[in-house]
Formats: structure tokens, C-alpha cells, sequence
């Protein structure tokens, strides 16, 4: 980029441009242009460095301290640009100028994460998944700072540096890094009975999500809005992706961990790139205090979800990321969440986990970003006009202006500085406060398994099957066999089915099932909103197809599938056995998007491979393919293939009898009936 005016002087000769690192001129931080890049100032070609080499010792001063301290939690994450637009306003219920009036967008920043992982994790360790969302509204920033799972682990937010603790890497050893596969983990949830319902959704396909684009996103906690004749709802906040959800399979996260540790960056990244914009959909949870009195839960206690059948979710707008960020550093990574951030019309609740929460944000912010004014930095700036009386403090970009830092003063309007606004400034809800100050956990938070027994209820047979393989895969990490036990003995409490089927898994006796503080209600419905695989997508739309190409594969076929898949909204891969590419039957280049090696079945939802007799051949000799064919048939993977191809069965060590989704393309009309069956994702009849 060329300097936008390189003398940067006003017709008084006052310089004003300020450094935008963007000019062609190579230069020092105080804007020196720099003769040498290469080598370092000598005394001789041959001889010692000499102290005057400022160039040298800027750069690596600055190299030096390059790092800041990761987030403690939630380290590893990805960030994009977009706008919400409010679909259907809320005034009844809100004066938050954001949802004021339909059709009106409001930027935003948006930052996925997971917890327990350093910042150089993989994307797939079974965690919970962060979905921060940063809205730059008109009347300040709102950060809706949430998961993909819509209860967490704990009550009480004085119990978080445990929970954490327990997760993370062991202290002695320091691993195992970003997984829960460990006796401290294990050994903290089973001695906290309130885990209990987030172990359901931690060990369910929640946690390994396919995409961030097809994964949910909660508030968490009960909200207030407040509209402007001062009354008061609560709300809780959802986000649908307009994908539909669906996760990978455990043995799949496993390979792709390998395989492409930034799937879930890269894929949203790709995404973005190629115009496919992910989207989500608002929607709200609103009740009143009658509703909250008569719920079995209470509502201020976030190991508890209000289901969508009990009070339905109100769609109000959507979210679209259309933009990649410029530079990870100073968006994704520098930008700062804070629960407190909220703006007039939102309010708190109660909830103690939303109360800690709102010290916690502010606090991590300052040790991390390295000084208050971290409202300076771009990413975090309102985009609405600012004006206060905070001033200096580390790397401060502006101070107010004027004589005046103070207020109340004298100096009337013009030169005093800003005023409060009695009418339309933030106020807290005037909620009622009493009780006798004290340590203590309210009766009706005591519940810890029935909502648990209800989540897996609502899961349908696959998935409950997956719950208990991930609770057997998890325990069997723990060393301790009592750890294992006591798990089992919550079990009790919620399946007695699962913990029977997770005490087998472990050869484990059934213990006595764990002591309840209260008694579990055991007939609370299923609900079917918490099932992933009774909520996936209607279309194959944002998906990818690997197709293996060989020299000499049939052109009309090529052709004919790549078609049929990008108008299904798919998007092809190309994977040939070296990456420049193959020649198909017409005598045409087909660049390749991915050698063999490097494309695993495990990054497709679907795979598809046209060989020649001879490509063929030669692929049933590659280990690479014979692995991307059993993982893709064990995965139950739709999957097509040319007649020659055929021979990659026996060498793949699968049956020769297909089941229907497996599709032999003998003609064009074979091509269709694949595709049709692809917005399934899976052939979950497969064995
Ligand atoms: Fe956080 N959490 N959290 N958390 N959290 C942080 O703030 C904390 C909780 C969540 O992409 C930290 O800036 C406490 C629930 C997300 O930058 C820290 C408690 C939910 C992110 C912190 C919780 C979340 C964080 C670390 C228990 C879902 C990443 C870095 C009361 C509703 C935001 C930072 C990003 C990050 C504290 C529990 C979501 C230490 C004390 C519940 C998405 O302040």
C-alpha cells in the first residue's frame, strides 16, 4: 500500500499524518528509513556487533515482547466480522436501540473459542465451544458473552478457578493439553453433583462441532430487558444457525485433529472467502416473574435450561459474518469480552455465575491487554461517540481535551465536558435487594439430575449411544478407579440404562447410585430441540464433497457430479494423487484443490471417487486411499465411486455387498439419487 500523502503537511506546514505502517519505505518504528535489513552493524565483516545499532535493537526489542498472556480460558479462537439485523423489533419488551426498528443492522465482532486449550491447540478437542458476540451498537457495545452449550458446570462463580484448574493440563506434568480425559477432571466433576446435566451436554456431539457455522450458541444465563415505561422481562438469548447443526464423530475428531488441527478456523475463513456467509438467527426466550415462580427450576440457576416447548424461542434477527478479520493479532486476538458490557434496555439478573462473571471480564482484560485503556484499541471501540473524564494510564490514544477533567463543573456546556442524561442513560433495574449477608446456596438450586435425565431422554438412540461411549472413553482415561465409580454412581441418578451400559464399558460393579439433595422429578418430557440430529440441515448447502479424480476418470462424470453438487449449495474438493492435478477421459486439466496424502476422508461430509481401470489400480496400492475409504465407510459417509473403482473395496478390507449409501455411478441418473441423499450427511443404518 503507498503512503495516502507522503509529505502529510497542511497548507500551514503542520504535519498530520500519523503513521499507518503502510508505507513502501521499509522503515524503524520512528519512521527512519532502513538501508539493511539483512545484517546487523560490525566492526568488519568478521567482528563484534556495535552498541549503535539501533535498527538491530529496536527490531528485537519489539520481537522480544511481541506475546501477551493468553486468555486463561478460552485461549485458542477465531474470530470475523458481520452485522446483526433486527427482523422483528422488541419495544414492547425493550428500549435497546438495537431492536428498535426492523431492518436495522448493527456491526459486530464475533469470537469462537474453546476453554481448555493453549492457544496452539487443535480445533477439535471435545470442549465447549465460546460464542462471544460484540455488538457495536448506537448506544454503546454489548457483548453477548456465550456458549454453545446452554448450561454450564457450576452454580456459584467462586468455584470457576477450581473447575478450571481441574480441566486444564495437570500441574505437575502439564498435559494432557485441551482434554477433559484425566483423573483431575474427573475427580473434581464427580465430587460437584451439579455438574451433572453439563456432563450430559459436554459428553454429547455437542462439544465436537462440524463447523462453527452449524453450531447453536446461548446466553446462558436469565437476562432482564427493560422497556421504556421501566417494566421489566426476563430473557434468555439463543442463536439457530441457518445450517442446521450437525457434529463429527469422535473417531473422526481424533483423525482430524491431525489431519488439519484449524479446521474450524479454516473453514470459517473459507467460507467467508468464497461468499458462503454463515448466518444465525436470534431468537428469545421472554417470561415474567408469575412464569419464573411456577418453572420447577429457578431461573437464576445456570445448570438449568427453560425447554423451547415450555416458553418458545422468538426469532428477532439474524447474524451474518461477511468479513475475515486484516490481522489476527489485533482483532481476534486483542478484542475484549466483558458480560457487564450491556446497554440501557438490558440488565442483569441475580444468576451468581453472571455476578462473578461480571468482575471476572474486566479484570482478565487488564492483565492481558496491559492497561485500562484497551477501549483504545480499534477492535474494541465503540463505534458511537465516547465522552468521559477517564484520562492517561499505559498507552493512552486520547485524553480529553480542555482545561476540564472533572465533573461536576462550572465551566458551563460548551467547555465543561459531557453531562450525565437523566432520560436516557443506563439505570439498573430497581430490583428489590434483602437477606442476611452470608455463604450460602439458595434450597432451589438443588435439583442436580432431573433436567440431566431429560437431556438424555431427548437424545434419539444414535446419540445416546455416542453419550455413553464418550463417558466410557473419558473414565477409562482416569487412573483411579474410584474417580470411575463415583461417575457411575451419579449415572445412577440420571439413566439407569447409561450408567449400567458406561459400568460395562469399564468393568466396573454398579456402586450405590450417589446421595440426592433432592429428590429427581422424573417425568419431565423429552424435548426435542436438544437433539443435534433431529435439528440438522435441510440441504446439502455449505458441505464438502471430496472427490478423488485419477487420470483418464470419465469426463461427462466429472462433470456431471461437480454440477449436481454445487447446485446442492456443496462445495467439491478435489483430491488427486499428486497435487498439480489429472487429465480426465476428454484430454482436460483438473487442477487438483488437495493431493491424496493431505486430504483425508475425515474433512468431507461426503466423498466421491471417479477412477479410470488404470487410476484405479493404482490407487487400491496407496495406503492413503484404502484409509480415506474405510474411514469414510466406517464414518457412514455417503459415498460414490465409477464402476472401475469398485476394485478399492476388497482393497479397503469392506464388504463387497453395498449398502444404499453407496452409490455405483453407472449413468447421470446415478448421480442424482447420490445427491439426493446427502442432506442426511450420514447413512446412519450403515453398522
Ligand atoms: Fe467465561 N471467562 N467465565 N464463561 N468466557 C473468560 O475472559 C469466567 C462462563 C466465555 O472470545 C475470561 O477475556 C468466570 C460462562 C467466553 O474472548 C474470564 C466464569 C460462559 C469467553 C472468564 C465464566 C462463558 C470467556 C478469560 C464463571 C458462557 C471467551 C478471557 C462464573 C455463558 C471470550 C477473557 C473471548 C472468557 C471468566 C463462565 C463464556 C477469565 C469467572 C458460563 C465465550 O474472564
Amino acid at each position: 500500500m503507498k503512503d495516502k500523502d507522503q509529505s502529510g503537511l497542511d497548507a500551514a506546514g503542520v504535519l498530520h499524518q500519523t503513521a499507518d505502517e503502510s508505507g513502501e519505505k521499509l522503515t524503524t518504528r520512528q519512521g527512519v528509513p532502513v538501508s539493511d535489513n539483512q545484517n546487523h552493524l560490525k566492526a568488519g565483516a568478521r567482528g563484534p556487533m556495535l552498541m549503535d545499532d539501533f535498527v538491530f535493537r529496536e527490531k528485537l526489542f519489539h520481537f522480544d515482547h511481541e506475546r501477551i498472556p493468553e486468555r486463561v480460558v478460552h485461549a485458542r479462537g477465531y474470530g470475523a466480522h458481520g452485522f446483526f439485523e433486527t427482523l422483528d423489533p422488541l419495544t414492547d419488551v425493550t428500549s435497546a436501540e438495537i431492536f428498535r426498528k426492523a431492518g436495522e443492522k448493527t456491526p459486530v465482532f464475533v469470537r469462537f473459542s474453546t476453554v481448555a486449550g493453549n492457544k496452539g491447540s487443535m480445533d477439535l478437542a471435545r470442549d465447549v465451544r465460546g460464542f462471544a458476540v460484540k455488538f457495536y451498537t448506537k448506544e454503546g457495545n454489548w457483548d453477548l458473552v456465550g456458549n454453545n452449550i446452554p448450561v454450564f458446570f457450576i452454580q456459584d462463580a467462586i468455584k470457576f478457578p477450581d473447575l478450571i484448574h481441574a480441566a486444564k493440563a495437570e500441574p505437575d506434568r502439564g498435559f494432557p493439553q485441551a482434554q477433559t480425559a484425566h483423573d483431575n477432571f474427573w475427580d473434581f466433576i464427580s465430587l460437584t453433583p451439579e455438574s451433572m446435566h453439563m456432563v450430559m451436554w459436554i459428553m454429547s456431539d455437542r462439544t465436537i462441532p462440524r463447523s462453527y457455522r452449524f453450531m447453536e450458541g446461548f446466553g446462558v444465563h436469565t437476562f432482564r430487558f427493560v422497556n421504556r415505561a421501566g417494566q421489566s422481562t426476563f430473557v434468555k438469548f439463543h442463536w439457530k444457525p441457518a445450517g442446521g447443526l450437525q457434529s463429527v464423530l469422535w473417531n473422526e475428531a481424533v483423525k482430524i485433529n491431525g489431519a488439519d488441527p484449524d479446521y474450524h478456523r479454516r473453514d470459517l475463513w473459507d467460507a467467508i472467502g468464497a461468499g458462503d456467509f454463515p448466518e444465525w438467527h436470534l431468537g428469545v426466550q421472554l417470561f415474567d416473574e408469575a412464569f419464573a415462580d411456577e418453572f420447577e427450576f429457578d431461573i437464576l440457576d445456570a445448570t438449568k435450561i427453560i425447554p423451547e416447548e415450555l416458553v418458545p424461542v422468538r426469532i428477532v434477527g439474524r447474524l451474518v459474518l461477511d468479513r475475515v478479520v486484516d490481522n489476527f493479532f489485533a482483532e481476534t486476538e486483542q478484542v475484549a469480552f466483558h458480560t457487564a458490557n450491556i446497554v440501557p434496555g438490558i440488565d442483569f439478573t441475580d444468576d451468581p455465575l453472571l455476578q462473578g462473571r461480571n468482575f471476572s471480564y474486566l479484570d482478565t482484560q487488564l492483565k492481558r491487554l496491559g492497561s485500562p485503556n484497551f477501549t483504545h484499541i480499534p477492535i474494541n471501540q465503540p463505534h458511537c461517540p465516547v465522552s468521559h473524564f477517564h484520562q492517561d494510564g499505559h498507552m493512552a490514544m486520547r485524553n480529553p481535551k480542555g482545561r476540564v477533567n472533572y465533573e461536576p463543573n462550572s465551566w458551563g456546556a460548551e467547555k465543561g465536558g459531557p453531562r450525565e442524561d437523566p432520560a436516557r442513560g443506563f439505570r439498573s433495574w430497581p430490583a428489590a435487594a434483602s437477606g442476611e449477608r452470608g455463604r450460602e446456596r439458595s434450597e432451589t438450586f438443588a435439583d442436580h439430575y432431573s433436567q440431566a435425565a431429560q437431556f438424555y431422554r431427548s437424545q434419539t438412540p444414535i446419540e445416546q449411544a455416542h453419550i455413553a461411549s464418550a463417558l466410557v472413553f473419558e473414565l477409562g482415561k482416569c487412573e483411579r478407579e474410584e474417580i470411575r465409580s463415583r461417575m457411575v454412581s451419579h449415572l445412577l441418578n440420571i439413566d439407569q440404562d447409561l450408567a449400567r451400559q458406561v459400568a460395562d464399558g469399564l468393568n466396573l460393579g454398579l456402586p450405590e447410585p450417589a446421595p440426592c439433595a433432592r429428590e429427581p422429578i422424573t417425568d419431565l418430557p423429552a424435548s426435542p430441540a436438544l437433539s443435534i440430529l433431529s435439528n440438522g440441515p435441510e440441504s446439502f448447502s455449505g458441505r464438502k464433497l471430496g472427490l478423488v479424480l485419477t487420470e483418464g476418470a470419465d469426463a461427462g462424470m466429472v462433470s456431471g457430479i461437480l454440477d449436481a453438487v454445487m447446485d446442492a449449495g456443496g462445495v467439491p474438493v478435489l483430491i488427486c494423487p499428486r497435487v498439480g492435478g489429472v487429465t480426465d477421459s476428454d484430454g482436460t486439466l483438473r487442477p487438483a484443490d488437495e493431493a491424496l496424502e493431505g486430504a483425508p476422508s475425515v474433512l468431507f461430509d461426503a466423498v466421491a471417487i471417479l477412477a479410470s481401470k488404470e487410476g484405479a489400480e493404482e490407487l487400491a496400492g496407496n495406503p492413503a486411499m484404502r484409509d480415506f475409504l474405510a474411514d469414510a465407510h466406517s464414518h457412514k459417509k455417503f459415498i460414490a465411486f465409477s464402476p472401475d473403482a469398485s476394485v478399492l473395496w476388497q482393497a479397503a478390507g469392506l464388504p463387497a455387498d453395498l449398502d444404499s449409501g453407496c452409490v455405483q455411478l453407472n449413468g447421470t441418473d446415478d448421480i442424482d439419487q447420490f445427491v439426493s441423499q446427502l442432506p442426511k450427511l450420514r447413512y446412519w443404518e450403515r453398522p
